[in-house]
């Protein structure tokens, strides 16, 4: 499977890295906000192998506060220009702002990653001028209130049909299908039943014949299972990284990459020998 304007080909499963450069996300809220700190976080994240950095400047954890374009702006640009100018890796833009997805393709991102699947106005436009490849999550309901009840009628169908939908919309707004990737966005607006019979049906994803993107690492659904605290998730995100893969997912997003990538090349050995 090739994207076009990624680097890499989606023969093998990649691993993207979680590079938040905010003051409050859930897992590591606070730690990588300077530049210089950002910088060994990502610098760290490229030598343990990660095929692809996501650069986010907004939390989107349940009860975050919103962020003005100017703070998002202040945060993530310089990010993005400093690794772009020091490191070979492909960086994305998780953002769901228009402005900020042309300004940080400007800035030297190649890939859009947004949790509202260009749903903001103007973002379709945004995204089709930059021509970079666009990752569409699904979310019921907004971050602040997304964990209140979240219902569907059937979790898989519904957000399958839901990321149809999306896909049709940005094809007629002239963002290629070539240049998307999908995402049924596990926590958004999910409750533990609803994440883990989207885990079990990871599958039926493939009928819309797109690469497939998940991000499970540290999420709230692993401590629930596992009754740990964000930072004792590590062999619950390992494991649920895994699955995904085994059950098509072509890009995981993950926190922790070193353990991410061998898990990676275990699977790969034993699915694609002398890949
Ligand atoms: C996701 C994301 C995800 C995509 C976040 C966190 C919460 N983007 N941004 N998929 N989650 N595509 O990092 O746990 O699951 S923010």
């Amino acid at each position: 499977m090739f994207v076009p304007g990624l680097s890499f080909d989606l023969s093998v499963p990649r691993v993207m890295g979680i590079l938040n450069v905010t003051p409050d996300s859930f897992s590591d809220g606070g730690r990588f906000v300077g530049l210089d700190a950002a910088l060994t976080q990502a610098e760290r994240m490229v030598a343990e192998g990660a095929d692809i950095l996501d650069i986010g400047g907004e939390s989107t954890r349940p009860g975050a506060a919103a962020v003005s374009l100017d703070e998002e702006m202040a945060r993530v640009l310089p990010v993005i220009e400093r690794l772009h100018a020091t490191f070979e890796i492909p960086v994305s833009i998780d953002t769901s702002k228009p402005e900020l997805m042309r300004a940080a393709v400007g800035a030297g991102a190649s890939m859009i990653n947004d949790v509202c699947a260009l749903a903001a106005p103007g973002a379709i436009a945004a995204a089709a001028d930059t021509g970079v490849p666009v990752c569409l999550m699904h979310m019921q309901g907004e971050p602040r209130t997304m964990q209140t009840a979240p219902q569907y009628a059937d979790v898989v169908a519904d957000i399958i049909g839901y990321l149809g939908e999306r896909v049709a919309a940005c094809e007629a707004g002239g963002v290629a299908r070539e240049r998307l990737l999908i995402d049924p966005g596990f926590g958004f607006g999910k409750t533990l039943e609803h994440n883990l019979a989207l885990l079990r049906r990871l599958r039926e994803f493939q009928r819309l014949a797109l690469p497939l993107l998940v991000g499970i690492s540290r999420k709230s659904m692993l401590g629930s299972l596992t009754g740990r605290p964000v930072e004792e998730r590590l062999p619950a995100s390992v494991a649920a990284a895994v699955m995904a893969i085994e059950r098509g997912a072509r890009i995981v997003r993950v926190h922790d990459v070193a353990a991410t990538v061998d898990a990676v090349k275990l699977w790969r050995a034993v699915e694609n020998p002398g890949s």
